[in-house]
Formats: structure tokens, C-alpha cells, sequence
């Protein structure tokens, strides 16, 4: 496979101003008819021909102007049908045939449970109809849908029904019209035989909108959370940015088999069943919240990224990025803004900063792929995000809203790149971005170094930082960045934050250092007292910073810091610093002694009155595993597992009646809401258990027990069959586990929550439950929801069995890997990801790794395992 440069971006050689399509809907035999009204595009030189994509299509049928083309007039291959001396303007007929029902891959169109639906950003439009698969090539649509009346009851697409009928043979019609121009990857179709639960919203104008949510009739009592989360986060876009909906209705389907999460299509968003579906007792908190969040980012899509797109896909991040800053912004408005920032923060230094440090680092702005579906990544989603947190950060919310207001209107119908959005933001501010738009085109997570003295004899505060940008594939050099780093002073005497003075000016008790500089000093002047620094708050920035704090210092922070955030991780730094200890302990042989420091920490945690139960919840969750890896020059991952254990064990011995106490007065009641309050209520009473039951005596037990028993919701029930069968207790798990997989037989989500938990057991049969497990009826791998939940969750979330010295669990992986390699090559690439990690283990586990990674090489591969293979092994 050839690599596309983004240097070598080209206008298209012709525009579609619209485009016609028709469907017959047949499992094995779909006929798509298409008639593309197309003109030269200005910019493009004379002879060009006309180039169209097409995959796994067979053409019945080609005309221009009405005339059928003659064999010698056009030609097709793999890839693509080209017309070498098209006219100027031309309209171009075709009919092709594709086969739906083989289609396992889940790019284009087809079947997932009887039901027909599309996928095709970013390429997969290809996969239905010859066509200009690239989304600076905009049309207004027009899609009439034919199918069987009875097994395909409701047939969809973009926009408004228009007309309906009857026609021969027991089949039906309906034409769709979508009067905005949009690019092939937003097409979207959808038959089968669904029910809808419907909705109004009225817009800000007064407009009247239709809300729709689609789904099998067995799940239209799981709708009322995404229905509700869709009107509020409609009602968010008006108020925060200004942005009204824009077509008389907005639709959502829920679909089993998805690769992502969710899809944008306008008018007509596509979900992963898993990304919308909920109801108390079969889903947790955390879903809850997920789906809020999703459902968020795809309505927000209509603006950013739908009514202005990317021009190539090397701009994922321009509509990626800022929908995820939007979504992530809306999240923290309607639920715990210090939690929502906490979580992600968590998540991204432990998955993105690993992406990041990985053989596979790429910038936010990549300059060549292989295959697209291998950059829907961290990198371009969550660090895109940051760095337009970062502009929102640098310009302040008013002049940032102005240039999200100028952005859209100025490119409102366009497919436009980063610059474009970056340019409104330098011209509504005046501030130069320049040296900012490294943060695009630069890999790998940038280091500060932080250094302070305070000079009693003149009351200053002397800080240094230096920044440093590490090496990653492909780009050994890195120039330095241009990084907001908000920070603080805290007075050591009295715990408050000092007035800041810095060069004579008055900066009030947080400022911004704007550090552009390989190294900067600055000498804050004026201070009473010494402090210790709050730096980098809120994760001001995507970066590592370091800073030679004492203990003392970060349990001072950790009760003292002003920063919500901050103070949350100066306990994290402070518990890091402890497992660091323990580490070394584990691996020298040596016994383990617990900090009394973190001890003492958590008992003020405990022992404090706090309003912010959300807060607390997450102040008293240790580091995972994965997070305390990405932060080791070589991970030992039985140490890991060992000193975490250890923590949590001398906790729960120390301060087992404050935990008790904690679990009781937490403890929930019946009625469920997915209320911010209600599940930080339920996340301090599940870490309570969480820690009772890592002593594992009788009584914790028997709460654990209770607690699932009770099954008063499925948070409630999840935590405490987690932590049954993750017990090492023998055979007390059993009863529940067997109770639970016969309760839920019937529902694919649940179950795959009940693949999740005995996947992830820490007890060395784990892998033998994989593979009993991937033998289990409900299992297939045809579907990417049990992947993730199964195959996904041991190798991700149970390393101390994933890199078992035998080798085994890299070998069930790479096996996985190389089936799905054939079945569906975008999960297979993605499902690969701990096993390109190899370089953060110890010699034996590299070779073993390596060894599987060729193995998985020595196949015949689809680009999107082939480039990371590659990747990886280089
Ligand atoms: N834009 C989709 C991504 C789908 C890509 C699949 N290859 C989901 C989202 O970010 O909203
Ligand atoms: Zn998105």
C-alpha cells in the first residue's frame, strides 16, 4: 500500500453540485443507481480527467448525458473508474451491485441484524457508488430507498421524506431530500424494522424540530436519557455558541454492529447501540455519562463539521478536536466541571501520552497515512482537543466565541483546513499563533522541566522552567512550543494563594506564563512568605511536567491548593510517589513499608467535611495500573499490580472504619436518576467498598454480596460483582456471576459488562476464562461491542495476565488479530495497540512481543494492520 502525502493535496478535477441515489435493497444483491451532477472545478487544469473512487463494486451500468459510454470511453480497476476526456459538464448515470450481506467490515453499507445502515467516513461511500470520495466535494442529496414493506418496514436517510409509496412485489419507497451540501461521508441509509420514540425541540428562532430515536422495539424503553441529553445539548449549542439547528428533524439510530461509537450523518446520526441505549438497571453511571456525551459531540458535528468540513483528512482534528473540546465543555456544564476535568485528564496522560511516547506518535496534523481509519486517535480527538482548549485558554472565552462565531460564517458550506480555524482565532485576538501551530504539526508529549528557590533575603520567588520536546518516529528534532502554563504561589504559613508580582506588574493570585522559550526564568517579587508553586493548573497544557516536590509540599497542596484540580493531583503525585517506592521494593526483593504520609492524607480525606462528593470520590481512587505504568522508564507489571494492591490494602487496614463509615452513609436508595449528585454519592460508596473488600474478610464480603444482591442499579450491581470475582477468595464469585449471566442473557450490552468483569480478574486463569468465554453463545467476533468487551478489556485492562512470561496472552491477541485482520480490518488494527507497546517491557516480553507482531506480518494484511505492523516493528 502507498502512503497519501498531504503535500500533494489537489483540488478535485470535478464538482458535484448534486447528487441522485436510488436503492433497491436486496441482503446479497443491492442495486445502487446514481445520476452525479458534475462541472470541471475552476482550479483544475483542462486535460484532468475524471477520476471516481469505487470498491467491491460491480458495474452494470454507465452513461454520460444519457448516452451509455463505450467500452474503450471509460475504465475501471480496484480502486477506481476513470473517464479520460469527460465534458466540462456532464451528467454521469451508473448502476453498480454490492453485496451487503458479506460485508463484515461495517464500512458502506450493510447488515447488522436484518437491518440495513451505512458507514462511510471516512472512506466508505466508496464501498456504495462510484463517486469523488474526498470531503471537499459537496452536494446536496436526493435518496430514494426501495426495499421489502414487511421485513423493512422504515427506510431512512439525510434530510426530509419528500414522497412515499407502494410499488410491485410487496415493496415500498421513500425519497429523501437534503437540501445542505454535504460531502459523501455524511450519506447516510437506514431500513429495517424499527421503532421510534419522537420528541419536539423549538430553536432559539422559534423553529419547530421533530427529534426522533430509532431502535429495535425490545429497547424503546432505553431512549429517555439520550432523548433527554439531546435536547439539553441542543440547547447548550444555542445559548454557548450561538449554533440553532438547521432541518425540520433530527434522527437517531441505534445499531448493534459499529466499529465507533457514533456517526454524524446529517440530519441522521448513527449509533452504536452501546453509545445510546440505557436504563437503570442494565446500564452504569459511567454509560450513562458516556452516552450524554457522545450523543453531545454528534449534534455538535451538525456545526463543526458538518456545515463547515475538513477539505482533506489530514484536518480530522479541525472538526475532531473542536467537537471534542465542545462536547467535553458541555459535559462539565451540565455535571461536575473539577470531575469531567479530572477524568479526562486521568484518561489522556495515561492513553494519550502512551500513543504519544509509542511507535505509532503522530502529530495532530499528520503529513502522510496509509489508511485513514488508523487516525480516528487519541491524538487527533483528545490532544486536538486540548490545544483548542489551549486558544479558548490564551484568547479568553469572549474573543475565542468570536472567533468560533467568524470561523462559521465565514465558512459556512466550505471544506476548510486547520489554518482557516487557527486564523480567525489570531484575527478576532490579535495574538500571533504562530509558533502555537507547532503544537499541530509536532509529535510526542513535551516535558517541563520546573525548578524554584525562594530567596528569603529579597522575599522573591525564582522559577525555572525548561522545555523539551522528546524525539518520535520520524521527527528527531522538535523546536519549542509556545505552552500556557497557569499557575499559582500557595504561602507555606498560611495556605493561601500570594499576590503575584512579576517584572513590577501586578498579576493577582494566578497568571499565565506563556513559555515560548527553550528555558525561561521568572522571578515573582514581593512575597511574604515562601510558597510551594501550583503549576500547570487545570492541565493548562498537554504536557509532563516535573517539579523535585517534596512529600511534605505535595500533602501541603493536596490540602491547601486553591486549584480543585491541582489539589486532586498533588494526591496523585504524592500516592505516586509512594507506589515509585513500593516498585522498587517489589522488584528488589525487599519488604514493602507503606508512606505514612498517604496514610495520613487519606485519613484527612476521610475524615474532613467536604461538600464535593464527586471530588472526594475521585481524590480517593488510586492511580490505575495503566496510569502508574506510563509513568515508569521500563513497566514491571507484576510490580505494578503488587505495590498498587499494597496501597490499597494498608489503607483499607489503617482507616477500615472510616471506609465503613463512608459505604453507609453513601449508601443508595432506590430511585435512580443519572443526577451528578447521585452517582458522586454511588462513586464514594463503591470506592468504600472498593477498599473493605480489598482486606476480604467475612463482613466485606458479605456487604459486596448484599450490595449485588439488592440489585438496586446496575452501578451498584457492576462494582460489586467486580470486586466478587475479582477476589481472590476461591469460588465466592460464582452464585453471582452465574445469577447474572442468566438474568441477561437476552441483552447483548449487559453481557458484554459480564465478559468485561471476569476478563479483567487479576487471578491467573484469566486467560483460560478468554478463551472459554470467546466460546460462549452470546460471543462473536463479528461483532466489534463483544471484541472490545472481551478481547479489548483483557489486553487492555489486565496486564499482569496480558504479559504473562509464557507468552500466551500475546498469542491469543495476535490470533484474534489475524481473524479479525480478514473479517474487519479497522478493529483489527485498532484491537493491536498493547502488543505495539512492546519497547515499555523487559527483554523477554519484547522478543515475545516481536514475535507475535511478525507472525501477524508473515499474513496477507489489509492496509490498516499493515501500516501499523509496520509501524510498530520499525
Ligand atoms: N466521526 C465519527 C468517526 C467515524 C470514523 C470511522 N472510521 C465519529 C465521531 O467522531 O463523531
Ligand atoms: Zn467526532
Amino acid at each position: 500500500p502507498q502512503p497519501v502525502y498531504l503535500k500533494d493535496y489537489q483540488p478535485p478535477a470535478f464538482r458535484v453540485s448534486h447528487t441522485e441515489l436510488k436503492f433497491d435493497l436486496a441482503p446479497s444483491a443491492t442495486r445502487v443507481s446514481a445520476v452525479l451532477h458534475m462541472e470541471r472545478h475552476p482550479d483544475s487544469a483542462p486535460g484532468r480527467p475524471l477520476e471516481l473512487d469505487g470498491e467491491r463494486l460491480s458495474l452494470k451500468r454507465i452513461a454520460i448525458d444519457g448516452q451509455e459510454l463505450q467500452a474503450g470511453e471509460y475504465r475501471v480497476d480496484e480502486a477506481r473508474l476513470t473517464i479520460a476526456e469527460p465534458p466540462e459538464r456532464l451528467r454521469l448515470e451508473t448502476e453498480v451491485d454490492i453485496d451487503p450481506a458479506s460485508n463484515t467490515a461495517l464500512e458502506g453499507l450493510y447488515l447488522s441484524n436484518g437491518m440495513f445502515c451505512t458507514q462511510c467516513e471516512a472512506e466508505g461511500f466508496r464501498r456504495i457508488t462510484y463517486y469523488p470520495d474526498r470531503p471537499d466535494v459537496m452536494a446536496t442529496f436526493s435518496t430514494t430507498v426501495i426495499g421489502d414493506a414487511e421485513t423493512l418496514p422504515v427506510l431512512l436517510s439525510n434530510g426530509n421524506p419528500v414522497e412515499r409509496g407502494e410499488l410491485p412485489d410487496g415493496k415500498h419507497f421513500v425519497t429523501w431530500e437534503d437540501p445542505h451540501p454535504k460531502p459523501c461521508y455524511l450519506f447516510a441509509l437506514v431500513a429495517g424494522q424499527l421503532e421510534k420514540v419522537e420528541d419536539r425541540f423549538t430553536t432559539a428562532s422559534g423553529r419547530e424540530i421533530t427529534l426522533q430515536i430509532w431502535v429495535e422495539s425490545e429497547n424503546l424503553d432505553k431512549t429517555e436519557h439520550a432523548m433527554r441529553s439531546l435536547k439539553s445539548a441542543m440547547a447548550w449549542d444555542e445559548r454557548t455558541y450561538g449554533r440553532e439547528y438547521d432541518l425540520d428533524r433530527f434522527m437517531i439510530v441505534a445499531v448493534n454492529d459499529f466499529n465507533m461509537g457514533a456517526m454524524e450523518n446529517k440530519g441522521l446520526n448513527i449509533f452504536n447501540s452501546a453509545a445510546v441505549l440505557t436504563h437503570p438497571q442494565t446500564a452504569t453511571d459511567a454509560a450513562f455519562q458516556r452516552v450524554e456525551g457522545i450523543v453531545a459531540h454528534e449534534y455538535f458535528h451538525n456545526w463543526s463539521g458538518n456545515r463547515v468540513t475538513c477539505r482533506d483528512w489530514f484536518q480530522l482534528s479541525l472538526k475532531e478536536g473542536f467537537t471534542v473540546f465542545r462536547d467535553q465543555s458541555f459535559s462539565a456544564d451540565v455535571n461536575s466541571a473539577p470531575v469531567k476535568r479530572i477524568e479526562d485528564v486521568s484518561f489522556f496522560r495515561t492513553a494519550q501520552f502512551a500513543e504519544d511516547a509509542g511507535p505509532t506518535a503522530h502529530p495532530v496534523r499528520p503529513e502522510y497515512y496509509i489508511e485513514i481509519g488508523n487516525f480516528y486517535t487519541l491524538t487527533i480527538y483528545e490532544k486536538g482537543a486540548e490545544i483548542v482548549r489551549m486558544l479558548r485558554n490564551l484568547l479568553g472565552w469572549d474573543a475565542f466565541r468570536q472567533g468560533s462565531d467568524l470561523y462559521f460564517s465565514r465558512f459556512d458550506g466550505q471544506a476548510v483546513t486547520i489554518e482557516d480555524f487557527v486564523a480567525c482565532m489570531a484575527e478576532v485576538s490579535a495574538i500571533d499563533l504562530g509558533q502555537f501551530m507547532r503544537w499541530y504539526s509536532q509529535a510526542g508529549t513535551p516535558e517541563i522541566d520546573a525548578h524554584g528557590e525562594y530567596d528569603y533575603a529579597n522575599s522573591a520567588y525564582r522559577l525555572t522552567l525548561r522545555q523539551r520536546t522528546p524525539p518520535t518516529p520520524g521527527q528527531p528534532d522538535k523546536q519549542p512550543l509556545h505552552i500556557p502554563v497557569r499557575i499559582g504561589l500557595v504561602g507555606t504559613k498560611s495556605g493561601d494563594d500570594l499576590e503575584l508580582t512579576l517584572d513590577g506588574e501586578r498579576l493577582g493570585k494566578e497568571c499565565v506564563l506563556h513559555l515560548r522559550e527553550d528555558e525561561q526564568t521568572l522571578v515573582f517579587t514581593e512575597l511574604a512568605e515562601a510558597p510551594v508553586p501550583s503549576l500547570l493548573r487545570g492541565f493548562s497544557a498537554p504536557v509532563k511536567l516535573r517539579f523535585p516536590y517534596g512529600r511534605e509540599d505535595l500533602a501541603f497542596l493536596l490540602q491547601h491548593d486553591s486549584d480543585g484540580f491541582n489539589r486532586w493531583d498533588a494526591g496523585q503525585r504524592l500516592t505516586m510517589l509512594a507506589l515509585d517506592d513500593l516498585i522498587a521494593a517489589h522488584r528488589n526483593g525487599v519488604e514493602k513499608v507503606m508512606d505514612a504520609r498517604v496514610t495520613e492524607a487519606f485519613r484527612g480525606l476521610l475524615t474532613a467535611s467536604t461538600d464535593d462528593k464527586a471530588v472526594l470520590a475521585e481524590m480517593l481512587t488510586l492511580p490505575s495500573e495503566a496510569y502508574i505504568a506510563e509513568q515508569q522508564p521500563m513497566v514491571d507489571v507484576d510490580a505494578i499490580h503488587a505495590a498498587r494492591d499494597f496501597v490499597k490494602r494498608s489503607l483499607a487496614t489503617v482507616l477500615r472504619n472510616e471506609f465503613l463509615t463512608l459505604y453507609r452513609a453513601n449508601q443508595s436508595q432506590a430511585d435512580y436518576a443519572p443526577s451528578a449528585e447521585q452517582i458522586a454519592q454511588r462513586g464514594l460508596q463503591n470506592v468504600a467498598l472498593s477498599y473493605l473488600m480489598s482486606i476480604e474478610d467475612d463482613e466485606a464480603v458479605e456487604l459486596a454480596r448484599e450490595q449485588f444482591e439488592a440489585a438496586r442499579n446496575m452501578t451498584d450491581v457492576r462494582a460489586a460483582l467486580t470486586l466478587l470475582v475479582h477476589s481472590s477468595r476461591g469460588d465466592i464469585a460464582d452464585p453471582a456471576l452465574r445469577a447474572f449471566g442468566e438474568k441477561w442473557a437476552h441483552d447483548p450490552l449487559v453481557m458484554d459488562q459480564w465478559f468485561s468483569v471476569q476478563v479483567t480478574r487479576p487471578q491467573s486463569d484469566a486467560i483460560e476464562r478468554v478463551k472459554y468465554l470467546m466460546g460462549h453463545p452470546a460471543f462473536s467476533l463479528k461483532n466489534p461491542n463483544r471484541v472490545r468487551a472481551l478481547i479489548g478489556a483483557f489486553a487492555g485492562q489486565n496486564p499482569v495476565n496480558f504479559h504473562r512470561l509464557d507468552g500466551q496472552g500475546y498469542r491469543l491477541l495476535a490470533d484474534v488479530v489475524i481473524e479479525l485482520n480478514t473479517l474487519n480490518p479497522e478493529i483489527a488494527a485498532r484491537i493491536i495497540t498493547p502488543l505495539t507497546r512492546w519497547q515499555r517491557y523487559d527483554e523477554q516480553r519484547q522478543a515475545l512481543m516481536k514475535a507475535e507482531l511478525e507472525r501477524i506480518q508473515a499474513e496477507e494484511l489489509s492496509p490498516n494492520v499493515y501500516e501499523v505492523v509496520e509501524k510498530a516493528l520499525a
